[in-house]
């Protein structure tokens, strides 16, 4: 049995605010990974590799057991499930909320909404409690851009400042959930990898404690 440690990455924003954790537990990349085209990574700490991929593919890797543990939005678990892993520490960072949004003012005015959103999962659950009639379509970027094109009347999406929301004339209405990223463990690895991975969460634990 391997006694490597493989830790799913999501790379992009929340990339930036791990590294400092994982460096503050004694794991540091051996390359720059903001240079390096590599996806796989060995590190300062013998017998623990990291691997950098998208957000929605972290929970699928480490479901599968390709990846032991891994680093995820909350926004990825809400939306894709997190059935087989176990989520043992939330890490405090690139926090943010799930909200709706629409036009400044807007006012529903017919029996259902037209919705656009990535997280189409969320914004149905979300509508069908309120007990609202909502068609929601799926877009993979630039939601703030379907109400003012008619394509919908709210979207659904993540939001930080507000400002994207306000420099495309819209305003945030419902807050649907606060999201931070999630260490997140398969469930056979937590067994067969216990005291490395173990020993992976107190030093991450220990990490965000000092941060906050
Ligand atoms: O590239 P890919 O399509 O996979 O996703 P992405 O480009 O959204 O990735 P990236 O690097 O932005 O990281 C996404 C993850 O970071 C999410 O899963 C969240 O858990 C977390 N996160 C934290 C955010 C934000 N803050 C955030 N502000 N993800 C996205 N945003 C975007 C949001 O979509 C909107 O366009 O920032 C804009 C809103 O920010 P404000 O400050 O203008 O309100
Ligand atoms: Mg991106």
């Amino acid at each position: 049995m391997s006694e490597t440690i493989t830790i799913a990455l999501t790379k992009g924003r929340i990339l930036k605010e791990t590294l400092p954790l994982l460096a503050q537990a004694g794991i540091a990349p051996l390359d720059d990974v903001s240079k390096s085209r590599k996806l796989i990574f060995d590190t300062t700490a013998a017998g623990v590799r990291l691997v950098i991929i998208r957000g929605t593919d972290v929970p699928t890797y480490v479901r599968h057991g390709a990846a032991d543990v891994g680093v995820v939005g909350k926004d990825v678990l809400l939306e894709h499930g997190a059935e087989g892993l176990y989520e043992p520490l939330d890490l405090g960072i690139a926090r943010c909320r799930l909200m709706t949004a629409g036009p400044v003012g807007w006012q529903q005015d017919g029996a259902r909404i037209r919705v656009a959103t990535k997280f189409v999962n969320i914004a149905r659950d979300f509508f069908a409690r309120k007990g609202v009639h909502a068609d929601v379509i799926k877009l993979y970027g630039a939601m703030e851009l379907a109400p003012m094109m008619d394509l919908a009347d709210l979207i659904v999406d993540i939001v930080d400042t507000g400002n994207t929301l306000r420099a495309n004339g819209m305003e945030p209405i419902d807050e649907i959930a606060s999201v931070s990223s999630r260490l997140i463990v398969n469930k056979a690895a937590m067994r067969s990898h216990h005291s490395g991975i173990k020993a992976l969460i107190d030093d991450l634990s220990t990490a965000v404690e000092a941060q906050t």
